[in-house]
């Protein structure tokens, strides 16, 4: 067998392609995304194990067996973009502050790490995930559950550096844009934050992801971290930070990343005026193991998971193993940091064999629980349904 490059292939790694189309032929409606995964290749060189649900823009998704740790190492942290990925050089990179500010600034990364550092352990999610589970299904990346994450970022305060600008009393909005490019008549990846939030101690222009200098792909060399706040608002590739009197009028901003301010039946059309922006993340379980679909003997099965409540705290997580009629509360991990999952941990004793659904239910501190309904929304956000796998158990 010869590629194209004259190579051949070895009978081993032929077998163990084959091994992987073989299994994604029999699991491939078990285990959903396994078959774009089996045959595209990443896009992105060190994200091998991700599932590819855009090869470009690139767009890459966790699979949920592979969360096993608190931090997510950078390989398997998820990918999202819009646009172009741009490839910024830090000696040249420049960000700009401008806008209502009495000192319109322009600084290097140099004059960014000369700040006081603040770092930030965020549980990042987009806005997006889970809306492959949407009833009519919505258009977008259809993320399944792994388009999140947790990394500590680290950077300079944005505080610091727009009080070195100086806000002017007409500031009322920061807007971030990001440093990539509109692919044809796509527009400007733009965001903002309401100033508060801004200001924020946590709010962060993170040089550092996980210790080391950011990945291309998570923003090289500079992004914002919003913490607590959907995906979307941590900019990446971060050139101009805009202080603004109202809402920018960018298609993101506008017309993106909004939900609606009442409940709506599925599949219907929503008005403009009745959807706000996005904030905060709502409260969420992921089980990450067992796997759907696995098989255990009779005995005890270890159910291990994460929880996450954006700027909330997960205060307790509950697992069912019998269809939702009684539930016994999960342990929780030691590692919590303010805007993190949390992880949590249980032994389900399998009294006899048979197929029984594992379900995660998490609260957060304000007594949010996850709901047993998805809320459906024309663009499938904020998916929180409590989460479930099924499995076979068999004689030991
Ligand atoms: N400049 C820029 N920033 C961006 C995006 C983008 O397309 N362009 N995508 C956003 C979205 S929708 C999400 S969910 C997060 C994803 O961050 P990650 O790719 O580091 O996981 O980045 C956000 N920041
Ligand atoms: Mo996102």
């Amino acid at each position: 067998m010869k590629q194209r490059n004259g190579s051949s292939v070895t009978r081993r790694k032929f077998l163990k392609t084959a091994g992987r189309v073989g299994a994604v032929a029999g699991l491939g409606h078990l285990i959903p995304g396994s078959l774009t995964s089996a045959f595209a290749q990443t896009p992105i060189p060190g994200k091998e194990k991700l599932l590819v649900r855009s090869v470009r823009p690139e767009d890459l998704e966790t699979p949920v067996g592979l969360f096993n740790s608190f931090i997510t190492p950078k390989d398997l942290f998820y990918v999202r973009t819009h646009l172009y990925v741009p490839r910024l050089e830090a000696s040249t990179f420049k960000l700009q502050v401008e806008g209502e500010v009495e000192r319109p600034l322009t600084l290097s990364l140099d004059d960014l790490k000369k700040l006081p550092r603040g770092s930030v352990t965020v549980t990042l999610e987009c806005a997006g995930n889970g809306r492959a589970f949407f009833d009519p299904p919505v258009a977008g990346i259809q993320w399944e559950k792994g388009a999140v994450g947790t990394a500590r970022f680290t950077g300079a305060r944005l505080a610091d550096v727009l009080k070195q600008a100086g806000i002017k009393a007409s500031g009322r909005y920061v807007a971030f844009n990001g440093g990539d490019k509109p692919i044809g008549k796509m527009p400007d990846f733009v965001r903002n934050v309401p100033f508060e939030k801004a200001m924020h101690t946590d709010t962060i222009l993170a040089y550092e992801m996980n210790g080391e200098p950011l990945p291309v792909f998570h923003g090289f060399p500079l992004r914002v971290i919003v913490p607590g706040w959907e995906g979307a608002y941590s900019v990446k590739w971060l050139q101009q930070i805009q202080v603004i009197p109202a809402e920018h009028d960018n298609f993101f901003v506008k017309t993106a990343y909004r939900y609606p301010t009442k409940r709506v039946a599925p599949g219907a059309a929503v008005d403009a005026k009745d959807m706000a922006p996005l904030t905060g993340l709502v409260v969420k379980s992921m089980i990450t193991s067992p796997l759907d679909r696995a098989t255990f003997k009779v005995g005890g099965i270890p159910v291990t998971g994460f929880a996450w409540a954006g700027e909330r705290n997960v205060t307790r997580v509950d697992i069912s193993t019998d269809n939702g009629a009684s539930w016994a509360q999960a342990e929780l991990g030691r590692d919590r940091e303010r805007y993190s999952w949390r992880q949590f941990k249980f032994e389900f004793k399998a009294p006899a064999v048979g197929f029984y659904s594992i379900m995660a239910r998490a609260t957060d501190d304000q007594g949010n629980v996850q709901p047993i309904e998805p809320q459906w929304n024309p663009s499938g956000y904020l998916w929180n349904v409590i989460d479930r796998v099924r499995i076979n158990v068999e004689a030991a």
